[in-house]
Formats: C-alpha cells, sequence, structure tokens
C-alpha cells in the first residue's frame, strides 16, 4: 500500500505543532533511522481527562491488541507492536509521538456512513457523466467544524457500541441532526431513520484511516459501510439538517475530483465501482 499522507500533514491539526518530517521512503518502521526525533504532543482536551479518552501511559497500563473491558483495542491491521509501552502506528512514522487529539492509545474505532442516491432529471431520469457515459451517485456529505473539509458523516465507536448502530447514530446526529430534535418528535423521524439503516448495507472498507490527526502511537480506524436508496424515495425524503461536529449538509455528485477529508474519497470509489456508477 502507498504510504500514508495526511497522518503526516506538517502543521498537526488544531495547533502549532509541526510534524518532524518523515520522507516516503522512511515511513517504514523497519528502515533505520537514528535521526528520527519526533515531536510529543497530546491536546489540552485528551490530557484534560474526558470520559472518551484514555489516561497517560504510566498511571495506565490497557490491555493491547484484546477487546479491553468495553475498549476494543484490536486492529483490523493484526497485531501491532508496542514499544515503550506504547503502541506502534502499523502504518508507520508520522512525525508526531503521543496521543494528539484522539482519545485512545492504538486503534480509535470509528464507523462512516455512507447514504448514496442516484442523481436525477427533473422527470427523475437517472443523469449520466459526459465523459464515463455512466450514471452518477450522490453521497449526504457534511463540512467538518474542525477543519472544513466536506467528510461521510462519520464518528467514534462508544465503548460497546455495535458498529451498526454506531453508523445510525453518527448519520443522525450530523446530517438530521436529532440531537436538536425535542424528544415528542423524535420518534416520528427515528422511525424513518430505521427503515433506512435496517437494511444491512454493503461495507465497503474496514481498516486504517489516513487521518491528520494520527500520531504513531494513536490511530484512526472505521468501517465504511454505503446505504443505497436505489427507487429515490427513501432517504432523500429526509430533511437534511448539519448538527454536532457537522457545519454543513448536502447531497454531493460522487466524482473523482471532489476532495474529501482524510481516505474518504477512496471509500466513495469503492461505492462507485461497486455501484457501477461514475467516478
Ligand atoms: C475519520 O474520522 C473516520 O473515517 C470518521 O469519518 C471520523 C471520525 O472522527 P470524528 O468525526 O468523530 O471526529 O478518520
Ligand atoms: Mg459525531
Ligand atoms: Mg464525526
Amino acid at each position: 500500500a502507498a504510504p500514508h499522507v495526511k497522518s503526516r500533514c506538517l502543521e498537526y491539526p488544531g495547533s502549532k505543532i509541526q510534524r518532524f518530517l518523515v520522507p516516503d521512503d522512511k515511513v517504514d518502521w523497519s528502515q533505520n533511522w537514528p535521526q528520527y526525533n519526533p515531536v510529543s504532543y497530546t491536546d489540552p482536551s485528551v490530557v484534560n481527562k474526558p470520559v472518551w479518552a484514555d489516561p497517560d501511559i504510566g498511571s495506565f497500563s490497557p490491555k493491547f491488541n484484546t477487546v479491553d473491558g468495553a475498549v476494543d483495542r484490536t486492529s483490523f491491521d493484526g497485531s501491532y507492536k508496542i514499544e515503550e509501552g506504547k503502541p506502534l502506528n502499523p502504518h508507520g512514522r508520522t512525525g508526531v509521538t503521543g496521543r494528539g487529539l484522539l482519545g485512545r492509545w492504538g486503534p480509535n474505532h470509528a464507523a462512516d456512513p455512507i447514504v448514496t442516491r442516484w442523481k436525477v432529471d427533473a422527470k427523475g431520469e437517472k443523469i449520466y457523466h459526459s465523459v464515463s457515459k455512466l450514471p452518477i451517485l450522490q453521497f449526504v456529505s457534511i463540512k467538518r467544524k474542525d477543519c472544513g473539509e466536506w467528510a461521510i458523516p462519520g464518528g467514534m465507536v462508544d465503548p460497546g457500541e455495535q458498529v451498526s448502530l454506531t453508523l445510525q447514530r453518527e448519520f443522525s446526529e450530523e446530517a438530521l441532526n436529532t440531537l436538536a430534535i425535542p424528544p415528542s418528535e423524535r420518534v416520528k423521524i427515528s422511525e424513518r431513520i430505521n427503515k433506512l439503516f435496517k437494511s444491512a448495507g454493503f461495507q465497503v472498507y474496514k481498516g486504517y484511516v489516513d487521518d491528520p490527526r494520527n500520531t504513531d502511537n494513536a490511530w484512526m480506524e472505521t468501517v465504511a459501510v454505503n446505504f443505497h436508496d436505489d427507487s429515490g424515495n427513501s432517504v432523500s425524503e429526509l430533511p437534511l439538517q448539519a448538527g454536532d461536529d457537522a457545519g454543513q449538509v448536502q447531497w454531493v455528485d460522487v466524482d473523482s475530483s471532489f476532495l474529501l477529508y482524510a481516505s474518504h474519497s477512496h471509500f466513495l470509489e469503492l461505492v462507485s465501482k461497486e455501484r457501477q456508477a461514475h467516478w
């Protein structure tokens, strides 16, 4: 696989911290590199011991490479190495040690719901791309508040939570703003959301995410699942409203030229190939 790129972004997100520059040929830990001198950084929001974060290593020794109580510390990449009590990023050097903005040492598990429909004209006919001659898919995209980049409305798997629930919960919070709906009105909308997520969906990807928040000791992993509304009359009728960590939400044409957060573009490429849609 190609070496991670966003995990080596010069400035660590939400900070003025500069990563130690890691050239492509030094990403892999197997390359001996005595000069490597990464910066140690853990964001104040993580240091302050929120419920979603681990304590610092030393006072705490989690059970790595296993399900540790309710926290899944296994990696989709297989067994990861522990060095001086700290897990090593299976995709190699990032130029930063510590956890940065991530709560967990080692893998931080997320889920990405990719909700799609066909792009249609006023008569409801599929629109074909002029160059590829393939029908165009649209997906529900959110603009992340933290970095302003467009992304899939994904989020972290809570301890003990089933991934199927995370997919539905994160989509509801970020793309439908259900957290802001008064409890009395929640039942009606949640029936429609349940209907969409009741189908198993198509599992597009499971593994490491090249996320700008990754460090040498903490990284993102995800399960990305596609829920496709083929007839366009189920999801398409849900009122989109940005919520939680999303600043905006809209249907976006699936196309290779549209830049997305982390490795989200790769997931959409897999969806379009599977659905024989334009990319
Ligand atoms: C990405 O970060 C994942 O693919 C997922 O979309 C997201 C989860 O983090 P938050 O949205 O909770 O910040 O790596
Ligand atoms: Mg969220
Ligand atoms: Mg999110």
